[in-house]
């Protein structure tokens, strides 16, 4: 059994649209009516795929979900004239970001040896709160493996929970037992706190986790306020590095020392305020990134173009890269379209750790299938959506049938 990380991106589906449903996400509110280019969305999110098998890595994808949510539209008797937000959230792909499919815990760090998933509720969100049922359908065709996953039910609401934006893990290699960090938010303040402690101490208990090895820390509330709606907007973790920005946690200090009390090899990569303010991180996406462990053990950090534009988040990347710190290449990709929606390239992703073999192979990317998802985009994704254009029903047709396209060409009709 080899473990490594395998990332699983999210397909941007074919119903990719800027509707503004995410109070507390700029991005979101700030494109709200622009129009999108579902093609160029998916095509980057592939590029961005391709990037990382090159690098050598092991990468998988999960497939949109279907949409419009029809069950949606009539369990909230939506008025598609009067009713417009809902019924963009029943058209939402926002199922592409898949930091929020899912908390994994890697098998080294469980008591049955098993890796474990369970599905976010997405509970603060209408368009969100909608994916997991569908989400937990398509894990246990991908990790229906039994004697190697346990896929569970979703928490109840009223405990928000957004997966693994808001979930950390530090070992040594991905392959080691590792300690498990829950960051998560008190709510009062002007926006939505998304992740609720108690849910995730809950998925820490479902997952069968040592509570010993489990640190549970609050984000900050300036964060929140500032637009870091999940903790991967301002934090992000790989082996024995956590890269965040200052203001990320409510009590810094308090915070890497718990770390550190469990894990004494923790090594902090913090961005002052004074070289890139709270604002700038969140406009730029800068922690919203990869951090990957490379076949030769050097780490990259895969961020979005987006910092290369800014002038003082650039000049921080470049003095890191001549210090002597573990993080030895930043690597710009461009996933635009996601990021407009407040999705940079952490978000479309879910990382499991895992023998790659013991994963059902529809799931697993290779160059031969990166060419067949462009094929199948190419072709049947809507070029460009115009936020009048939802609730067409000749758009939901187009969106239905680029979907099962896809499906097909995967074998896997199973989730039509
Ligand atoms: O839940 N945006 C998503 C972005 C999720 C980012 N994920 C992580 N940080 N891991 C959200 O806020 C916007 C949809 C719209 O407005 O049309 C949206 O859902």
């Amino acid at each position: 059994m080899t473990l490594v990380e395998i990332n699983f991106d999210g397909i941007v589906g074919p119903s990719h649209n800027y509707a503004g449903l995410s109070l507390g996400n700029i991005a979101s509110a700030s494109h709200k009516g622009d129009p999108s280019y579902p093609r160029a969305a998916a095509l980057q999110g592939v590029a961005k795929m391709r990037g990382n098998i090159a690098r050598g890595l092991a990468q998988g994808y999960l497939l949109p979900l279907p949409r419009p949510n029809t069950e949606t539209l009539r369990r909230l008797a939506v008025d598609p004239a009067q009713d417009r937000a809902l019924l963009a959230a029943a058209w939402s792909a926002s199922s592409m970001w898949t930091a929020n499919a899912a908390t994994v815990s890697p098998a080294p760090d469980t008591a049955d040896g098993k890796c474990h998933l369970t599905p976010a509720n997405l509970v603060t969100m209408v368009h969100r709160a909608q994916e997991w049922r569908d989400t937990k359908a398509q894990l246990d065709v991908a990790f229906g493996n039994r004697d190697h996953f346990t896929v569970h039910e979703a928490v109840p609401p009223s405990f928000g929970d957004e997966g693994a934006a808001n979930h950390m893990r530090f070992c040594e290699g991905h392959g080691a037992a590792g300690v498990e960090v829950f960051v998560y938010g008190k709510p009062g303040g002007r926006f939505p706190a998304r992740q609720h402690e108690q849910a995730s101490r809950a998925v820490a208990r479902l997952h069968g986790l040592d509570p010993a090895r489990c640190v549970f820390i609050e984000q900050n509330p300036a964060a929140i306020e500032a637009g870091a709606f999940h903790n991967d907007v301002v934090s992000v973790a790989n082996e024995r590095v956590l890269f965040t920005h200052q203001e990320a946690f409510a009590d810094r200090q308090g915070a890497y020392a718990a770390i550190r009390a469990v894990f004494p090899a923790l090594e902090v990569v913090e961005v002052p305020s004074s070289a890139v303010s709270l604002a700038e991180a969140i406009e730029t996406y800068l922690f919203n990134a990869q951090l990957l462990t490379l076949p030769d053990g050097s780490m990259a950090l895969v961020v979005p173009e987006e910092c290369r534009e800014s002038a003082s988040v650039w000049n921080w990347c470049e003095s890191m890269l001549v210090g002597n710190g573990p993080i030895r290449q930043v690597i710009p990709v461009d996933v635009h379209q996601s990021m407009a929606n407040g999705g940079g390239p952490a978000c479309l992703r879910l990382r499991v750790v895992a023998d790659p073999a013991t994963v059902d192979q529809r799931f697993m990317l290779s160059e031969t299938r990166a060419e067949l998802l462009e094929q199948v985009i190419g072709r049947y994704w809507p070029e460009q959506i115009d936020p009048s254009d939802i609730g067409s029903e000749a758009l939901a047709e187009t969106v239905r049938t680029a979907r099962y396209k896809l499906l097909e060409s995967l074998d896997l009709t199973i989730l039509g």
